[in-house]
């Protein structure tokens, strides 16, 4: 125990610095700068816009060190700090907790530290790279899969199930996805290997990097082997109505993608990041050539969508299907290098998108397209690495500007006299506005009423869908 509160001190001490190398690297990695206007002080510039005029966008909670990922517990969130190892508790009005509920020893270079977060009732399961040895570049680390229990106001009992390798600074992946009953999700980048899990059958290979995994919570947290082929990711998302897993995914400087990630997906890195009839998404022709099939059982699939120039895609998720329901057949993206949330149209099959424009229509956006129909925010100063809907708003991080969570719902929710809290008042009770408003009143009771009959079908279709 002394050992572990010693190395976490050092892992603090040796913060500063973190933020600036994984900062460098994010812009000539993974988070290639595209069309990014970055101002003096390094944010992103431009105005933070919702580009929908029935929702609002205000700052939620800020002050945070490099904040990566949320969850929520109960009512509060909790957020995972990168550098410092620290888990700590948000209370629903932005209130942040003096101490954190947990710190763990991490190390924190570029991409690595603590990354990914998933609740489960009171079952916690923590993605960090943990430093054996103190927080510095000095090998060993390794990333490393933990379950918690929450007694209420701390993490407690760590379990380890799953120990990977943590040999480069950054690609480690980190984040998780929860299914529909009792699976969870998590993925790990390469690590900076060519072995047959990136492709390559003649580099044999139990270091399973560059891969989705399956957490069984219902068998004793039992892991499988879901996906393989994967050069980066920091987006993972189950469909609420479909219990299908959805990855984003980093390519080098060309071909960021969204994939919808089948049981035994082979994304085809490192062969090949994009869609396969474009020529310049193969990375690697000899290998390209041979076929994407190292793993026996594993198939290749195009990705359903790509940027050219790579943004830095992060965070995927399903909206709420209360204060969001308008957009229950979309699903949203973050990404790094330009603090953009997109919007994807799905089909009625859910497994892949509708687009309006002619320009869209490839599956590519292109330098030249229009952007305006996947756009949903721009610009969080500070990029954008989680996206999670909870307490009936979209809960959004943006780790450089001031380490920040800020929040997204509907405007005719929100009384006058506050703009923190979300009432918890049903729909149907808007109705009763202040009577200043008369005709507002009005209107949003048809609004309301419409929109409860919406959410009383969905509601329905799910608890159909559910049995
Ligand atoms: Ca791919
Ligand atoms: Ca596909
Ligand atoms: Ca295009």
């Amino acid at each position: 125990m002394l050992q572990l509160i010693i190395i976490a001190g050092i892992s603090s001490l040796i913060l500063i610095g973190g933020i600036t190398d994984y900062y460098v690297s994010a812009q000539t990695d993974d988070y290639a700068e595209t069309d990014a206007d970055l101002g003096q002080d390094g944010f992103l510039k431009g105005e933070l816009t919702v580009f929908d005029d029935d929702y609002t966008v205000e700052l939620f909670a800020n002050g945070l060190d490099f904040p990566t990922t949320i969850d929520f517990i109960g009512n509060d969130l909790l957020v995972l700090e990168k550098n410092t190892g620290k888990v700590i508790r948000i209370n629903e009005n932005g209130e942040i907790d003096k101490e954190p509920v947990l710190v763990v020893p991490v190390y924190n270079g570029n991409e690595s530290g603590l990354l990914g977060i998933a609740t489960q009732d009171n079952d916690v399961f923590l993605y960090f790279t943990e430093s054996f040895e103190g927080s510095s570049p000095e090998k060993p680390n390794k990333n490393t899969v933990y379950h918690y229990s929450w007694d209420g106001d701390n993490l407690t009992n760590p379990i380890l199930i799953k120990e990977l390798s943590a040999d480069f600074w950054s690609h480690n992946g980190g984040v998780f996805a929860k299914g529909q009953s009792e699976e969870i999700y998590f993925v790990i980048g390469d690590d900076n290997k060519r072995t047959i899990f990136q492709n390559d059958p003649s580099v044999p290979s139990s270091n399973e990097t560059g891969s989705i995994f399956k957490i069984h919570t219902d068998d004793d947290n039992r892991v499988e082997l879901f996906a393989v082929g994967i050069r980066n990711s920091f987006g993972l998302a189950v469909d609420p109505l479909t219990g299908n897993l959805w990855q984003t995914e980093n390519g080098m400087q060309v071909y960021d993608e969204i994939n919808l990630v089948e049981n035994r997906f082979n994304s085809g890195w490192s062969a090949i990041t994009g869609p396969s009839d474009r020529v310049d998404a193969i990375t690697d022709p000899v290998l390209f050539e041979k076929g994407i099939q190292s793993l026996e059982g594993f198939v290749y699939s195009d990705p359903e969508f790509s940027w050219y120039n790579a943004v830095g895609s992060t965070a995927i998720a399903f909206p709420d299907m209360t204060n969001f329901a308008k957009y229950q057949d979309w699903l949203f993206v973050g990404d790094f290098s330009n603090g953009r949330i997109y919007k994807f149209q799905l089909n009625s099959d859910r497994t892949d998108f509708i687009f309006s424009d002619t320009n869209l229509k490839d599956l590519v956006y292109d330098p030249d397209d229009n952007l305006n129909e996947i756009l949903f925010a721009e610009t969080f100063p500070g990029g954008v690495t989680d996206i999670k809907f909870g307490n009936d708003a979209m809960y959004v991080v943006s780790p450089f500007y001031h380490g920040s969570i800020y929040k997204i719902y509907p405007k005719q929710l929100i009384p006058e006299s506050s703009q923190i809290n979300i009432p918890d008042t049903p729909i149907l009770e808007i109705e009763e506005t202040p009577e200043e408003f008369p005709y507002t009143g009005i209107i949003l009771a048809i609004i309301g009423t419409i929109v409860v009959g919406i959410i009383l079908v969905i509601r329905k279709k799910r608890r159909y869908l559910k049995n």
